[in-house]
């Protein structure tokens, strides 16, 4: 291998890297099988036969369990839980060591082939979308900080079987300090086998945090559009396309995959409804639903979805437009705030930001973070003081009303990117909220009721007026018990719990709006905001009617019909504590503890 010292000088800091680069120095014959290699210039795709299945045989040597039937199977629930079976001592050791270390099942990862075949989760109209034969090519960027090696590898393979070669410039995998024992070396060593003349893998000289990682990656990339990936994705059928093609209508134009969900305990892959993010004021994203009637003509389905932010880890960006209007605040430390940061900056000055329903990309989404920041700050916190310095104007102080002590935290020197909001010449806040986030509520300072932005909210069907779809218990299946209010109807707070149905019981009658409200006796909302960082224990709160922690779909998997939180990405599921079974919301699974129904009780 070519090792390449390559000696980058930040403005911000000094950063030495080296580069395992093996650009094209392969001998052809060093693993058997392999195409020759032939050398191609910068943004013309390098030889690569179409159905080429690049370093499959290699990889499962590293996997566990080979695929028995050959490579892209399918696993359905059935396969996946067959592989999730503890035989051994060293089987117990993986599993619980990977939730320790990485928040999923690794077990289950390390066994699933690196080339499963997914379920294509798009709108049938996408099959029939064609797009133009000149689209750009992509750097494909991949950080991560020990990452399980299945995981990170799957996400690569995924990339290089579900992209066609001449759209895909490179992938660079950013190592950002890792501590795993030897994950380096290996990947190292693994990558060379695979594509080496597409994939390059550095590393960086110190722990920089995703943020600052990427700003890495990104100046080493050189095709036209970067694509940013977390380092537990798998990419589904013809993801980038509609990406690039979206890019390359306006460079101002950044595009985001539609994000499925890959089960953390049981790798399933979920489709994720179309949905568009928002934030709330505690500075945190957040899923909104869209506007009913928004899919009346089927096009919707395939349509940029224009989104006031995006989520963070998953889009793609005109390289030159990513440079040209300040990549990343370089002060904002290891994980938090960059995607409202981004998202802000975007629309602010002059881009747009749209979701590609026809572009799909599974992430798996993990209960809890398995790192920390190397001293243990709130790096969230800071990087929101920064975010919310630069580009919030007035509107911080809603941020200080919920979190008061954030007023003592500090952010570091901000000039900089006061600077840059100033060069580009971007709008303010307030011009953002009323164009792009008019859906956006006002928390009220004296903690009344929120305030919608009334002035701004012309669209926006008025308050009061909601349309009950439906009345009755809200029945729990497999318990058979009905869903409650602990104190009163009408007191705020209160939990709500499991009980045995009675008819006619105030306490037990839940209408259905078309706002996707549950209201209980048309008085107060199911609602899950967490007050604390731990539980989000289902209780009833005053009815905003801005969707969020307070809206309710019915969506069914396997069965189980669901009540599911957009907001959260979460299911409604009952909780035992004590004696006393409360509701709370957990990652939606086919587990028939999920399954809730609408029953009206004058039937019975
Ligand atoms: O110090 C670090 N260095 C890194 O390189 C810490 C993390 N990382 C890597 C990490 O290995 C991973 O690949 O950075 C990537 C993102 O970190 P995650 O997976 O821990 O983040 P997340 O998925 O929990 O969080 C979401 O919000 C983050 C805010 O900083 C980032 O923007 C993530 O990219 C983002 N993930 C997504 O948008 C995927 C969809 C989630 C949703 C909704
Ligand atoms: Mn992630």
């Amino acid at each position: 291998p070519l090792i390449v010292g390559i000696f980058f000088v930040g403005t911000v800091y000094v950063i030495n890297v080296y580069v395992i680069h093996y650009s094209l120095q392969l001998s052809p014959d060093s693993i058997s099988s392999r195409p020759r290699l032939i050398s191609g210039r910068k943004h013309e795709s390098l030889y690569l036969d179409k159905d080429s299945t690049y370093g499959r045989r290699d990889s499962h040597q590293y996997n566990d369990i080979k695929d028995p039937d050959g490579l892209d199977i399918f696993y359905d629930t059935f396969k996946l839980q067959l592989l999730g079976i503890i035989k051994t001592p060293e089987d117990q050791r993986i599993r619980d060591e990977g939730y320790r270390e990485h928040a999923f099942n690794e077990l289950i990862s390390s066994r699933l082939s690196f080339h499963r075949k997914l379920p294509d989760s798009r709108h049938k109209l996408c099959e029939s979308v064609t797009y133009q034969s000149d689209l750009p090519q992509a750097s494909v960027i991949i950080c991560f900080y020990n990452e399980a090696w299945s995981a990170l590898l799957r996400t690569v393979h995924s990339v290089i079987d579900k992209t066609p070669p001449r759209l895909l410039y490179e992938i660079i995998v950013v190592d950002d300090y890792s501590q795993n024992e030897n994950l380096h070396e290996k990947i190292a060593e693994y990558i060379w086998n695979i594509l080496p003349h597409k994939i390059k893998l550095v590393r960086t000289p110190q722990r920089l945090g995703l943020i600052r990682a990427r700003m890495y990656g990104a100046r080493i990339a050189t095709a036209e559009v970067l694509v940013f990936l977390d380092s537990h994705c798998e990419v589904n059928v013809k993801w980038l396309e509609p990406l690039l093609a979206r890019a390359a209508e306006n460079r101002r134009n950044v595009a985001i995959p539609v994000i499925d969900i890959i089960n953390s305990d049981s790798f399933e892959y979920e489709a994720s409804p179309l949905v568009k993010g928002g934030f709330n004021w505690g500075l945190h994203f957040r899923w909104d639903h869209l506007p009913s009637g928004y899919f009346n003509e089927k096009e919707a389905m395939i349509l940029p979805i224009e989104t006031p932010t995006m989520a963070g880890g998953l889009f793609a960006i005109n390289r030159q437009y990513f440079f040209e209007m300040g990549q990343y605040d370089s002060g904002m430390d290891i994980w938090g705030g960059e995607n409202l940061e981004i998202s802000f900056r975007i629309w602010q000055c002059r881009g747009r930001l749209d979701i590609i329903p026809c572009s799909r990309v599974g992430h798996i989404f993990r209960k809890r973070r398995p790192y920390g920041s190397p001293n243990g700050e709130d790096t969230m916190t800071k990087n929101s003081l920064r975010l919310a310095h630069v580009w919030m104007d007035d509107y911080i102080k809603y941020y200080f009303q919920l979190k008061p002590q954030a007023r003592n935290i500090n952010y570091g020197n901000i000039t900089d990117r006061l600077e840059l909001r100033k060069k580009l010449n971007c709008n303010s806040f307030e011009w953002y909220l009323k164009y792009i986030y008019p859906e956006q509520t006002l928390p009220d300072m004296d903690n009344k009721s929120p305030k919608p932005l009334k002035k701004y909210k012309k669209s926006q069907p008025a308050r009061n007026k909601a349309t009950y779809i439906n009345t009755g218990w809200l029945k729990h299946k497999s318990s058979g018990l009905c869903v409650q209010t602990e104190g009163d109807i009408y007191v705020k707070k209160s939990l709500l719990l499991l009980a045995d149905c009675i008819a006619g019981n105030q306490t037990q009658e839940w209408s259905e709006t078309n706002d996707h409200e549950f209201q209980l006796s048309k008085l107060l909302c199911l609602d899950v905001e967490s007050s604390s960082v731990s539980n989000s224990y289902a209780r009833l709160m005053k009815c905003h009617g801005s969707g969020g922690s307070q809206s309710w779909i019915w969506r069914s998997q396997n069965k189980v019909s669901q009540l599911y939180n957009p907001a959260s990405g979460k299911c409604l599921v009952p909780f035992h504590d004590a004696g006393t079974t409360y509701l709370t919301i957990a990652i939606c699974t086919d587990n028939p503890e999920m399954s809730f129904k609408l029953q009206s009780n004058d039937k019975i």
